[in-house]
């Protein structure tokens, strides 16, 4: 067993066993089911029309598998995975399922800050990345990891290694190797955050497994679906919500799109005849215009799955006359809970709420500040446990103790009202967070990093109102004595030398001379979103 991970309660993991949410597989089991039921079907489709069957797919994995236990990774040992959307991934995430290995999922766009934190939090041995992506040398960032970071060992590469591992050496015949426990930590999820740094979210083969079944019940997914991934393979949501995983199970092919431009996704979807996908709102939104020009044949995509943040109803109610396909709307989390607007369901409610609980165990409460139930229908805190829902973050007691209830409900943060159908509609947000249209910053962490600038003496990270994003991030800041306040483009700057992914860089910088205060003398962030949202109309931009 993995240790500094909080497993269920022996009660309640009995419960899931009895009732057959947990059935006690490795997760890996899905690929080699598909393997031996149906070899020769197409598997996976990359963006270049590079194609492989579930015998081929399963094949890569296992002598990749056998690879890494010879290069000397061991059962339990962690390994960073920094991946974009290729094969490569999905055959790294199988062979270190099989090599009893557990993947730790981070980003493309993570940089020094968030890797190192996570390498070390993980205590990894390895660290798998590729060469360059995106106009960046992920060589560099590997060099500075394992610098701050001696448990990494190994770093391997997807394509030109220099001097480290190429990945596609990593091979050997394949070996018999033992078995995971199913009751062990899989994988290992990032959450958004909310303070300092990003927590590690523990995923088990059993809590996992499920997590991907019942989605792909829910979502309708069978041997016919053709799943294109949009978001980086990397989030739950592309992952396993059904994702590509739960096309895998059913037997189904995963085509993965490079980026979520309308031009790579459009063409894709055309020529593989994709028929679901899953995005973030200011993606739907680009699609719904880029179809008025784009040309592409999108006649078989059935279903757009839209979650991450909230999609409004506006936007939801075009999304079928538009694309020609269904909308579902998902209200998900690393962490587990996974809301979803059925398939029957009427149209109201797809374009008005963001789905009810995927699995009958989830239980549910929402909760005033006190932590008393609200009366139906009032917006609260929604906090949550259940079959596929962590119990805690891994290595992270103190900040368990507040994540969590004493009868282990993880508080989500996220504000919401339960209609008498079950379906929740998200209100807002309780966390100090900011949500810029599915990437989530934590504002201490950012505010932790401004802090570290010579010029600020204070600072306060807020979300501001955004017609296509939702809210972008606006870093309000005290500057330190008589020094010239940065500019927008100076502190980019500075929080890029620091390592800082860039999602995360301030949309707009504010300066003051003094922060407002609650009655408490904390920073009274919401009186400085009023200022920004006020701001923005008087200059007539921002919400739309
Ligand atoms: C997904 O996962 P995460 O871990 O990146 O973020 C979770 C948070 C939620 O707590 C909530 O604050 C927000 O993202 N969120 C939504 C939402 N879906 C997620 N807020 C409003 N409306 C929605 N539909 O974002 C995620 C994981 C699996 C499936 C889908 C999304």
């Amino acid at each position: 067993m993995l240790d500094g991970w909080v497993p269920w309660p022996e009660e309640a993991a009995q419960r899931y066993r009895a009732e057959g949410f947990w059935e006690g597989r490795p997760l890996d089991r899905l690929l080699r089911d598909r393997a031996e039921t149906d070899p020769e079907r197409v598997a996976l489709v990359d963006g270049e029309g590079a194609r492989w069957t579930y015998a081929e797919l399963d094949a890569r994995a296992d002598r990749q598998a056998a690879g890494l236990r010879r290069l000397g990774i061991a059962a339990g040992d962690r390994v960073v995975v920094q991946l974009p959307n290729t094969d490569a991934f999905v055959v790294l995430f199988f062979a270190l399922l099989r090599a009893g290995a557990v993947p730790v999922l981070t980003l493309p766009a993570h940089r020094e800050s968030e890797l190192v934190h996570v390498a070390e939090t993980a205590g990894a041995r390895a660290l798998a990345i590729p060469d360059t992506h995106d106009h960046f040398d992920h060589r560099t960032l590997a060099r500075a990891v394992r610098k701050a970071v001696p448990s990494v060992e190994h770093v391997l590469v997807a394509g030109d290694a220099a001097e480290f591992t190429a990945l596609d050496g990593v091979d050997a015949d394949p070996v018999p190797l033992p078995v995971p426990d199913p009751s062990d930590v899989a994988v290992l999820l990032l959450s958004g955050g909310t303070t300092g740094k990003p927590k590690l979210i523990p995923r088990t083969h059993d809590d996992y497994a499920y997590n991907v079944r019942a989605s792909a019940r829910i979502c309708g997914f069978d041997s016919s679906t053709v799943y294109l991934v949009v978001l980086p393979t990397a989030h739950n949501f592309a992952l396993a919500c059904p994702g590509l995983l739960g096309t895998l199970l059913v037997g189904g092919t995963v085509v993965l799109s490079p980026t979520p431009s309308p031009e790579d996704a459009f063409a894709l979807i055309e020529c593989e005849r994709v028929t679901v996908t899953a995005v973030v709102p200011p993606i739907a939104l680009l699609w719904l215009d880029a179809v008025e020009w784009e040309e592409a044949d999108l006649s078989s995509l059935r279903l757009l799955q839209v979650g991450g943040s909230k999609l409004g109803a506006e936007p939801a109610s075009r999304v079928s006359p538009a694309l020609g396909c269904a909308l579902q709307q998902v209200f998900g989390m690393a962490e587990g809970l996974l809301n979803y607007t059925r398939l029957d369901d009427p149209p109201e409610l797809v374009a008005h709420t963001q789905g009810r609980p995927m699995s009958p165990a989830d239980e549910i409460r929402v909760v005033d500040e006190d932590g008393h139930d609200v009366p139906p229908g009032a917006t609260g805190e929604l906090l949550t446990r259940g079959p596929y829902t962590l119990r805690g973050y891994y290595r992270a007691p103190a900040h368990n103790a507040r994540s969590f209830t004493d009868d282990g409900y993880y508080r989500t943060g996220d504000l919401v009202r339960v209609l008498p159908s079950g379906h929740l509609v998200v209100e807002g947000r309780a966390k100090d967070q900011i949500n810029r249209g599915g990437d989530k910053i934590s504002a201490e962490e950012l505010e932790n990093h401004l802090l570290a600038h010579p010029a600020v003496h204070d600072a306060a990270v807020v979300g501001m109102p955004d017609a296509t994003m939702g809210e972008r991030t606006c870093a309000y800041l005290v500057p330190r004595g008589p020094a010239v306040p940065p500019t927008q483009r100076e502190l980019a700057a500075f929080l890029t030398e620091r390592g800082v992914a860039a999602y995360k860089l301030p949309d707009r910088v504010e300066v003051t001379d003094v922060f407002p205060r609650t009655s408490v003398g904390k920073i009274d962030k919401k009186e400085l979103g009023r200022r920004i949202t006020a701001l923005l109309h008087a200059e007539g931009s921002g919400a739309g």
